[in-house]
């Protein structure tokens, strides 16, 4: 069966994302598109023959739309869920699953009142292969209990409208996530320093910043996140257990060796270092609805707990205190249900 799919948002990763599912992934088809940019919609259905609507809504209820994908800007990201889930039409939405603790829990109630997950949200990190071998190991026992994690995400540079609060909501809140999945824990408490910021930024912008996190089991986390290190994207991630450690890999990349240097490329951006990821977490995704059953991918549970974790940060940031998140438990609806 082809999974025919309305996308809502065509801006940067929406336009991708229906490229992938058009060119990379089977069994998926773009029908329908809408933007609040009229001509952005226009132009991105145009390409793959879609139907453009007026606006979510009329998309969602649309006949020849099996699947929503939400792909607009993080605030209006509750509404078109909350809509897809009235309707009973599976969604993925990017990250974040909604802005507030509230607008989760909301979806969380929809979801379970349904009776079936329907709900994806797009954290791809857990789809790549390096941090699925780091899982591998941390979860065989082979370094130990994990005590330690040290993380870094690096972005060359962000534009004038990337704010402070950004760097937790939009960049950190992809370790937070990948974070939970890895160690199988969830994060109890967020503190930030803020080191000596650097000159390469406009000047509203607080970069960079070291977030701190600590976990019901204990371990910690450091995570620096500097938006603006000009040599490249770059995410480092290591894990230090009790007997050994296990370190994210970088990307594959090959070693050059010309008039007396060596070198080796630096990616420069997400698209190109998730872009496996990406396709592995969208083919996962069809294939799961192609075949009649519920979405294995991260779930609004997820969703719910990266935007408590996330908020959290930037409470913590903004008081400069430790700030202890104030999660629900974990609903039985959710216990076994996110499998990637
Ligand atoms: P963007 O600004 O390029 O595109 C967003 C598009 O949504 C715009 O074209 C805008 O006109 C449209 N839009 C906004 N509100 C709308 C609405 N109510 N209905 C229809 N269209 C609407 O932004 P982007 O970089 O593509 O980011 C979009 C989302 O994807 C964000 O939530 C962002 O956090 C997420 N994202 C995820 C990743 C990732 O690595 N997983 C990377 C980038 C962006
Ligand atoms: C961006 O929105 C993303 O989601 C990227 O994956 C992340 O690396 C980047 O820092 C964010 O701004």
């Amino acid at each position: 069966m082809t999974v025919r799919v309305g996308v809502i948002g065509a801006g940067w990763i929406g336009q991708d994302h229906i490229r992938r599912l058009t060119e990379t992934v089977t069994g998926a088809q773009v029908t329908a598109v809408t933007d609040i940019d009229a001509a952005r919609s226009q132009e991105a259905a145009a390409q793959v023959g879609a139907e453009v609507f007026a606006d979510g809504g009329e998309l969602i209820a649309a006949d020849d739309v099996d699947a929503v994908l939400v792909t607009s800007w993080g605030p209006t990201h509750a509404e078109h869920v909350l809509s897809a889930i009235a309707s009973g039409k599976p969604v993925f939405c990017e990250k974040p699953l909604a802005t507030t603790a509230e607008d989760c829990l909301k979806i969380m109630e929809a979801e379970m009142a349904h009776g079936r997950r329907l709900v994806q949200v797009g954290f791809m990190r857990r789809y790549d292969a390096g941090y699925r071998q780091m899982k591998q190991v941390i979860s065989s026992g082979r370094i130990g209990e994990p005590l330690m994690v040290h993380c870094a995400h690096r972005n060359p540079s962000v534009p004038e409208s990337y704010t402070t609060d950004m760097a937790a909501l939009d960049t950190a809140v992809h370790e937070i996530d990948v974070l939970r999945w890895l160690l199988d824990d969830e994060i109890v408490s967020a503190q930030v320093v803020l080191p000596r910021a650097t000159s390469k930024r406009y000047e509203h912008l607080r970069d960079p910043q070291i977030m701190l996190y600590e976990t019901v089991k204990g371990i910690r986390i450091d995570l620096e996140v500097f938006v603006n290190c000009q040599y490249g994207y770059d995410i480092q991630c290591e894990t230090v257990g009790e007997h050994g450690l296990v370190r994210l890999p970088d990307p594959a990349a090959v070693d050059v060796r010309t008039t007396g240097q060596r070198s080796t490329e630096v990616l420069t951006d997400w698209v190109g270092r998730f872009v496996h990821a990406f396709d592995t977490e969208f083919r996962e995704w069809i294939a799961n609805l192609a075949t009649g059953n519920e979405p294995t991918g991260p779930s609004a549970w997820d969703g719910y707990a990266a935007t408590v974790v996330s908020n959290a940060t930037v409470e913590a940031r903004k008081s400069g205190r430790i700030v202890l998140t104030d999660m629900k438990p974990r609903p039985a609806f959710y216990a076994t249900r996110d499998i990637a």
